[in-house]
């Protein structure tokens, strides 16, 4: 009798419980050890008596099991905290709406301290009524409620000329995705008036934040009135300080630095302001020297969080969930395409849910993995036709002198044992 045959003389009852694993979960479920094991057949401490009471602590943090899943920085990156970057653990993260206490945050000048009470947004230039707004006025006015990504342009920045940083986290977490409430901007440029700015077409708002820095930026009228908000709660509630408390501008698909935190002051002007934030950075300059202005539209990306660098593959051979985000700031995310083999050939990525517009989509693809060694790559199309490019065709446009606006395909080498590195194919 062959071993095979003797496999298949198991008695009906394992058959069965075999068959309703394997059909739970493609046969990535234990089935057998379940006989002997303590944790199922003895009484757990934690079942044992009482757990915690209702109030041990009135507003919440993580478990301490996943104290790792945390804001990194980069050491050589952040000479200081004052004027710096962290990133968002995207690789220790599902779904799409980015939790604020563990969102990346950017100051120029550090995150201040603003009470409501203090807060004031003035709005004036070509208005017909300069106006002032208490942070009690805008709750006055009727409410939107929008989830959008802010993506700093200069994501992925440090992999121009290279394979870097060895983790999703570093090589993409200056992403955040949330759920704003607050007022859309063209209520307010309309209750100030906009007879005064005449043509609206070439007509601009210079924003700028209450810290130090101000960080003013110049945006298009156009897109003012278009889908601008001006936001006071995030995933339900206020806004951190380090995102801009009591009050931030909201600019969907553009570039994060536009999105000015602490926002005091909007001027309608017949001309951009050409400040620091839109000259000397946050222009993309190009092989011949010349540089890239206006660059603020965030294009089409993707990046696989898991498997990844800091998230390896831990339970050995079998089925695997390949999972990571996507995004576009031309609207939503139509299809992602995964490929195993760097590129060669591409399978499609199911979304978790259809893609909204100017928001982060999650996608999943469902493997059996059985030890070989891969390079996986992800590619995001958006619903104008945008297709992600690879490294080699940004470069080809680009050249190499660029930081920001890197939205290339990005490669994770995973070799037998299920680690993963940052590595390019060419
Ligand atoms: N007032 C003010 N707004 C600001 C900044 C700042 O330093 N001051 N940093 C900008 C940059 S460069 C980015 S990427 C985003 C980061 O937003 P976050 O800190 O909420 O992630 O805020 C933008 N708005
Ligand atoms: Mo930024």
């Amino acid at each position: 009798m062959s071993d095979e045959f003797e496999g298949a003389k198991t008695s009906r009852r394992s058959f069965l419980t075999g068959a309703a694993a394997a059909g739970a979960a493609m046969g990535a479920a234990t089935s057998a050890q379940a006989a002997g094991d303590p944790l199922i057949t003895e009484v757990q401490d934690w079942a044992a008596g009482l757990g915690d009471g209702v109030d041990a602590s009135p507003y919440g943090l993580p478990i301490e099991f996943e104290k790792d899943v945390v804001r990194r920085n980069v050491e050589w990156l952040t000479a200081d905290t004052i004027s710096s970057i962290n990133f968002t653990p995207i690789h220790a993260l599902d779904g799409t709406i980015t939790p604020q206490g563990c969102a990346f945050e950017r100051h120029h000048s550090g995150a201040i301290e603003l009470r409501k009470e203090d807060y004031r947004l003035m709005i004036n230039g070509l208005v017909d009524t300069p106006l002032v707004f208490t942070y009690a006025d805008l709750e006055r006015f009727p409410r939107s409620q929008k989830t959008f990504f802010l993506e700093c342009a200069a994501n992925t920045g440090m992999e121009w000329a290279g394979a870097q940083l060895n983790g999703a986290q570093y090589t993409h977490g200056m992403i955040h995705n949330m759920e704003y409430i607050g007022v859309s901007l063209r209520t307010l440029l309309e209750e100030a008036g906009l007879g005064a700015a005449g043509d609206i077409r070439d007509k601009w708002v210079y924003v700028e934040g209450a810290d130090a820095s101000s960080n003013g930026r110049s945006i298009p009228l156009e897109k003012a009135l278009d889908d601008c908000m001006i936001a006071f709660k995030a995933n339900g509630e206020a806004l951190r300080k380090e995102h801009g408390y009591p009050v931030r501008l909201v600019v969907p698909g553009w570039e994060g630095n536009m999105w000015v935190k602490w926002l005091r002051r909007i001027e309608v002007m017949d001309r951009p302001v050409e400040s620091r934030e839109e000259t000397s950075k946050y222009t993309d300059t190009l092989e011949n020297g010349t540089s890239r202005k206006w660059t603020w539209v965030m294009d089409a990306k993707s990046i696989v969080t898991s498997p990844s660098p800091q998230k390896p593959i831990a339970h050995g051979k079998g089925p695997l969930v390949v999972t990571g985000l996507a995004w576009s700031g031309r609207g939503a995310i139509t299809a992602v395409d995964v490929s195993l083999d760097g590129g060669v050939s591409w399978q499609e990525a199911r979304l978790a849910e259809p893609g909204k517009p100017m928001a982060l989509s999650r996608f999943y693809l469902d493997i059996d993995w059985q030890g070989e060694e891969m390079f996986i790559q992800s590619r995001a199309m958006d619903e104008t036709g945008y297709v992600q490019p690879t490294k080699a065709q940004l470069r080809e446009v680009r050249g190499l002198n660029s930081i920001y606006h890197n939205n290339c395909i990005q490669t994770w080498h995973v070799n037998a044992n299920g680690e993963a590195n940052n590595v390019e194919v060419s």
